[in-house]
């Protein structure tokens, strides 16, 4: 609860949109009951997760390539790039109580995890490397999830091979502690080839499922009438499995 309170001032102040649920008083107490319920399930499931190795400063990899999408072709890019992203907008949305539209200020001022993990590529390459951001969980109880959801969707402002990427993981992966939106690497501001200016970190999954050039967060109770259906870029284009646990 002190976690929420903690928020709760960040997350009135860039709220999209109000719930018409929350309007009468006996829905108003039927939906806090619903998301206290929720919540608590939630946090069970992050309190029984393991983390994933992390790392001293001295094992960081001097280089972290970029795979994948390494820009972002479009005008509207371009010109966030030229101007530090100062205008960038994350929305998360869907099945939430409160959407939030957060700029670049709005997450650096949230409380920040740091942790240097490995990263590792279908593509047989891997590469460690210091993340800093706040927790996904921050965002998802600052917006405040709703019962349904069952899914976290990613959307991110790149097209690869003609197709939106896009990403999405289960709620274990979503409270996980080291789930974080991340805006630097190795202490710097997001490399454009890295997701500039954010991309998640999903530490127990390959690296496909960590989205970079991140516009959404969204919460979904199905993933099928997502793009290909199948949950991810990767996983509709070519078959890839949607569970990338390491
Ligand atoms: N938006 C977006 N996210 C993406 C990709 C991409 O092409 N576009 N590639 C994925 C793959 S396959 C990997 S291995 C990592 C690469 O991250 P890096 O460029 O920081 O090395 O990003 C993942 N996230
Ligand atoms: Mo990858």
């Amino acid at each position: 609860m002190k976690r929420r309170n903690l928020i709760a001032g960040a997350a009135g102040l860039f709220a999209a949109g109000c719930a018409k649920m929350a309007d009468s008083k006996a829905g108003q107490s039927l939906f806090d009951l619903a998301e206290n319920w929720h919540l608590k399930a939630h946090r069970a499931l992050a309190g029984k997760q393991g983390l994933v190795p992390e790392y001293t400063r001295d094992e960081i990899s001097p280089v972290f390539k970029g795979n994948g999408s390494v820009t972002v072709d479009s005008d509207y890019y371009r010109a966030q790039l030229a101007m530090g992203f100062s205008d960038w907008r994350l929305m998360v949305g869907g099945l939430v109580k409160t959407p939030l539209i957060l700029n670049m200020d709005n997450i650096r001022k949230l409380p920040q995890r740091t942790q240097i993990t490995r990263h590792d590529c279908v593509e047989g390459w891997s590469a460690i490397g210091e993340w800093t951001g706040p927790q996904l969980s921050l965002l998802l109880d600052a917006a405040g999830v709703l019962p349904e959801a069952n899914f976290i969707v990613f959307r991110c402002a790149d097209t690869l091979y003609g197709h939106k990427y896009y990403e999405s993981i289960d709620m274990v992966d979503a409270y996980h502690p080291q789930t974080i939106v991340a805006h630097q690497l190795n202490g710097e501001p997001l490399p454009e080839k890295n997701g500039a200016p954010l991309r998640m970190r999903i530490e127990r999954q390959l690296g496909y499922k960590h989205p970079k050039y991140l516009t959404g967060i969204e919460a979904v109770s199905s993933l099928d009438d997502i793009e290909g259906g199948k949950g991810g870029f990767w996983e509709d284009q070519y078959g890839y499995q949607w569970y990338a646990g390491i």
